[in-house]
């Protein structure tokens, strides 16, 4: 053992002993800690470009800030960086595929023409690397979206064609889950909306049901794969009015039985997804979690250990949530380091699970019954300097990963031999 090492482990002792006297066991907080799987958005590798080739800019109202050199733009590179990420990120975890990251060989193939088959790549490397997948259908970026509308299209015959890709993401989505053995949850985003006050607000509404409806139509074994849509309060070009608000799709996952996904980017600014997972979990079997951190106009900054973020993994872990809600991240930073973004948000993520495993609910769930609402303030601000670092240290370790800073000098590597060679 070297001597940081050893520092760990001293310091690991110590903080287990602080937990356990209040009631909190370490060992297992980590190891359920390590049964947790999160979702690695692909996207955040080439700041959400795919793999289509047609020189189609990115569409639906996204943007990606910053030109860091070192952008994978090959499915090759792209498996490399995730790899350099993964070696890097305690525990074992999920990627999450778009659509148009296809490998079709040169071949330029429609949209809604995309098969299993071309992902067989994603599929076996994953298998190769003991990954799930996830994945969703690629409503942007395409001429048939240019004009800001998909399954809510005026247009039925444009209609017909995203509703056409909505099947085929599904039954690839299905084809993944059966052959990694664990179900692949496919999210279905739209772009559509108005940049001015509508005329009507209604019909695009119905419009987009009646299309989802039809994606949705064909039942799918849920050991192989999860439907999930996603809301977004407004986006760039969408500022007056989206289609796929809130309230469309929690009253949509409600009565068809989908997933529901929450983006915490995706609501107004002084809205929380963590005070919603308890509502929309009482009429919901499973959730998907877009993990992301909304600053000013944008809604994907790279996810930090912010309260926010502290509260979202409280309350999966007090709710008692963690097998029916999927964490998935969603951000893309083209300003620093691409690997280094996937690996300073997802281990924000992992390190905040294991702050809500090692909390002293019980104490302050004995003062909220007593009504004793002092203690719990005065303890719940006594709890945010435990020795948490300590046992995040000792994870790492523990797991094989880098522990404290030293991921950095990987990554500094990676860049100059890889990376800068690009
Ligand atoms: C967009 C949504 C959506 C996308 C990805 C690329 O506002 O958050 O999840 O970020 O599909
Ligand atoms: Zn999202």
């Amino acid at each position: 053992m070297s001597a940081s090492e050893q520092a760990i482990e001293a310091m690991y002792q110590l903080a287990r002993q602080r937990y356990a006297e209040l009631g909190v066991d370490t060992e297992a907080a980590m190891k359920t800690l390590a049964t947790i799987p999160v979702s690695l958005h692909c996207w955040q590798g080439d700041d959400v470009g795919g793999f289509e080739q047609t020189g189609e800019s990115l569409g639906g109202g996204l943007a990606v800030t910053g030109n860091y050199p070192g952008k994978a733009g090959t499915p090759d590179e792209l498996r490399a960086d995730l790899e350099k990420a993964l070696s890097l990120i305690p525990g074992s975890h999920r990627l999450n595929l778009h659509a148009f990251y296809l490998e079709a060989g040169g071949r330029k193939i429609e949209r809604n023409e995309i098969e299993p088959a071309h992902f067989q790549g994603w599929i076996d490397w994953c298998k190769a690397q003991g990954l799930g997948l996830d994945f969703n259908p690629t409503y942007f970026s395409h001429p048939k979206a240019d004009d800001g509308f998909t399954l809510a299209h005026p247009d039925k015959a444009i209609r017909e064609f995203w509703i056409e890709h909505g099947i085929a993401c599904r039954k690839i989505g299905a084809a993944m889950g059966q052959a990694l053995g664990t179900p692949c949850v496919t999210n279905s985003w739209i772009p559509d909306g108005y940049k001015d006050t509508p005329a009507d607000r209604s019909g695009p509404r119905r419009r987009l049901a009646e299309s989802l409806d039809a994606v949705f139509a064909e039942k799918l074994d849920p050991k192989h794969h999860l439907d999930a849509v996603e809301s977004k309060l407004f986006g760039i070009g969408s500022e007056a009015y989206v289609v796929g608000s809130h309230e469309f799709y929690l009253g949509y996952a409600i009565t068809r039985g989908t997933l529901l996904c929450l983006d915490a980017g995706h609501f107004h600014p002084t809205e929380v997804i963590s005070d919603k997972i308890s509502s929309v979990m009482q009429y919901l079997d499973e959730v998907l979690l877009h993990v992301s951190r909304g600053v000013r106009w944008d809604s994907d900054h790279v996810v930090t250990l912010t309260d926010e973020l502290r509260a979202i993994a409280q309350e999966i872990v007090r709710g008692q949530y963690l097998n029916r809600v999927h964490i998935g991240l969603d951000f893309f930073d083209a300003s620093i380091n691409r690997i280094a973004a996937w690996v300073i948000g997802t281990r924000c993520m992992v390190k905040a699970l294991l702050e809500a495993l090692l909390e002293p609910i019980k104490m302050l769930r004995d003062a909220e019954a007593a009504g004793d609402f002092t203690a719990r303030l005065a303890l719940s601000e006594e709890y945010k300097t435990l020795p948490l670092g300590a046992v995040w240290d000792y994870y790492c370790l523990k797991q094989g990963v880098p522990a404290q800073d030293a991921w950095l000098a990987e990554v500094r590597r990676y860049e100059q031999d890889v990376l800068s060679r690009r």
